[in-house]
């Protein structure tokens, strides 16, 4: 269960970040920094695989990977194992290019499609037929058992170096060999073995723990001691673990010559070593290094999802901004705010002015409220054209927020190193949804505008009703001039004669309201609108909140983008709690 879920991690992770390599210009630091890591990466998805493989197909032959810098002897030592001239020898460095299989004393049936298996993506060819150009293929060949060597059935394998500057397109292969090593044979010349090359792969393969034999070729009679010396050292330097067995081979003027006498300690190793290995195949060691890249992998990933928490802020500091605008310019402005202007139309309709009962009458039973007829014409011409202040004002709010956000995601592009391009993915996309955004806010809007309006017929109600326990209170606006005047005003808003910005802001009403305020009605009407605008304020937060801002922040999340790595915070913290659940090994992050 634990290695499925980190396989599906590393892999994905492998996948997304050779994908966005591909995107992110090559001498950018954050190509070399994630360059870095694709070999740790690659060897511990590899790893991960052949735990999955041996669980599968506990059968698998044995393998042994002849793994070393150009020139170091490899393919003579994998010829010196299987005791034959199996592998190609050849003067020219780099040479060996496609990892060999050489399938000693094992059923090839068997085998090769075990071997095919492991390596999904790869071709597989006769050694003879390997395509120079291409790298995405690996050899198989039989090999027979020799008569008294004591080398037991299993794949040895020869494979490309990797310190040539060509390797960086076949290190992968070399890494996945290294992986599926049950005893890793490590080759180098007198001259390679302190290149830093070498001791940055056996750093790199540390995690792994295989058993690992060490060759030290093309050596000169006299200064073994030496070197060994100076190899125990370096190791202790570059290794924790114990310095594993090494073996030196004397340079030999005419290969071939002594073969015999010369692969006798090799084998001895060999199978000594791969007793062992047989051993140790059920136990796994990979989170060992999954743990020891860990912080490195995921560091990329923390830094995208970083983005996004800032990015999440954004939207709701500019949501809140449009929010305030509207306070500011509609709830809390002293003459815009036309909802209780509206409220006084409909309480003047109520209230049964003399001379205009009649006609009043006639509009309660054909309309119970104007904005219908107002969506009927505003529908399907959008906002813009509707003529009512607060969604004016909404709107424009709301614009004036979005554009802003727009230009603070541009800064972000330009300020973040480590994330511009995912900084840049997320501007794209909002550009892209802009219109669609204004059209979703349109439609909420409209939408909360048409669910509010029975609160402000409500709310005329209860002020009517409270009128009628004032009766001096209610005759004296009865008889009032500007009450009359506003509501000849109210007749004509609500047959449709004039519009509600020009009701709003007609000195009649706005005579009616201060008569009203200064009334013994004064205090409760202040009482009403707090509560309507208490109201208005906490669903246009609602409508921004959820119905805008959830698909606004949604525009960082970009799990199935080709640009970013895009793993979500989830499925990180679901590996974190596997490694960290195991009650054995390192620390998380102690790198
Ligand atoms: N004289 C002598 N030559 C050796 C010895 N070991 C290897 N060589 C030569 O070194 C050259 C390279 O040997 P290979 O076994 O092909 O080396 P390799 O590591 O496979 O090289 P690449 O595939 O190019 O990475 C060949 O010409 C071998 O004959 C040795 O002990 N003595
Ligand atoms: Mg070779």
């Amino acid at each position: 269960m634990t290695a499925d879920l980190i396989l599906d991690f590393v892999q994905r992770l492998c996948e997304r970040q050779s994908e966005l390599l591909a995107k992110l210009p090559a001498t950018s630091a954050l190509a070399a920094t994630l360059s870095r890591l694709m070999p740790s990466l690659t060897l511990t998805k590899a790893a991960l695989e052949k735990q999955q493989l041996i669980q599968t197909h506990p059968d698998l032959p044995l393998q042994i990977a002849v793994i070393g810098p150009t020139q170091a002897g490899k393919s003579s030592l994998v010829n010196l194992i299987v005791g034959q001239a199996a592998a190609e020898v050849s003067p020219l460095a780099g040479f060996t290019t496609h990892p060999q299989a050489f399938l000693y004393d094992v059923e090839t049936q068997r085998a090769v499609p075990l071997l095919e298996k492991f390596f999904p993506d790869f071709q597989r060819f006769e050694l003879k037929e390997l395509p120079r150009e291409r790298f995405d293929c690996f050899g198989v060949a039989s090999v027979m058992a020799i008569h008294k060597s004591p080398l037991p059935s299993c794949v040895v394998w020869d494979t490309p170096d990797f310190d040539s500057i060509r390797s960086r397109q076949y290190l992968g292969s070399v890494l996945r060999i290294a992986a599926l090593a049950d005893l890793l044979v490590l080759v180098v010349s007198k001259d390679k073995y302190a290149d830093q090359a070498v001791w940055d792969f056996l750093s790199l393969v540390e995690g792994l723990g295989q058993p690992t034999l060490v060759c030290l070729n093309k050596i000169r009679p006299g200064t073994q001691e030496i070197l060994r010396q100076s190899w125990e050292e370096k190791w202790r330097r570059v290794r924790k673990d114990p310095c594993p067995l090494l073996l030196t081979l004397e340079y030999c003027p005419h290969p071939g010559d002594v073969e015999v006498q010369r692969a006798v300690p090799l084998l001895e190793a060999c199978v000594a070593l791969l007793r062992k290995a047989r051993d140790r195949r059920r136990q796994t060691q990979v989170t060992k290094l999954v743990r020891r890249y860990w912080s490195a992998w995921t560091a990329q990933i923390r830094a995208e999802l970083e983005a996004q928490e800032r990015f999440k802020a954004m939207v709701e500091a500019a949501l809140d901004l449009a929010l305030s605008t509207y306070r500011r310019d509609f709830l809390d402005h002293p003459v815009g705010y036309e909802t209780l202007q509206r409220t006084l139309a409909e309480l003047l309709v109520l209230l049964e002015i003399p001379g205009l009962k009649r006609p009043m009458m006639a509009v309660r039973r054909a309309l119970t409220w104007p904005i219908k007829s107002l969506f009927a014409r505003s529908a399907d011409v959008g906002l813009k054209s509707t003529p009512t202040t607060e969604l004016l004002i909404l709107r424009r709010s709301v614009e004036h927020a979005l554009l802003q956000l727009l230009a603070q995601i541009s800064d972000q592009v330009h300020s973040q190193e480590t994330t511009a391009y995912w900084w840049q993915e997320t501007a794209c996309r909002y550009h892209a949804s802009y219109p669609a955004l204004l059209r979703l806010f349109e439609v909420e809007a409209l939408n909360y505008y048409h669910t509010f309006a029975p609160r402000v017929e409500e709310a005329a109600k209860s002020l009517y009703q409270r009128l009628k326990q004032m009766p001096a209170t209610l005759n004296s606006l009865r008889a009032a001039r500007a009450c009359t005047d506003a509501a000849g005003l109210a007749l004509l808003f609500h047959t449709g004669g004039i519009g509600p910005h020009d009701f709003v802001l007609a000195p009649a009403m706005l005579s009616l309201t201060s008569w009203l305020a200064e009334s013994a009605l004064g205090k409760y009407i202040e009482s009403v609108a707090r509560d309507l605008k208490r109201s208005q304020l906490q669903e246009v937060r609602a409508l921004l909140e959820t119905k805008l801002g959830e698909k606004i922040a949604a525009l960082g999340e970009h799990q199935d983008r080709k640009t970013c790595l895009g793993i979500p915070k989830s499925a990180l913290a679901k590996v974190e709690a596997e490694l960290n659940e195991r009650p054995y090994g390192l620390k998380l992050f102690s790198i």
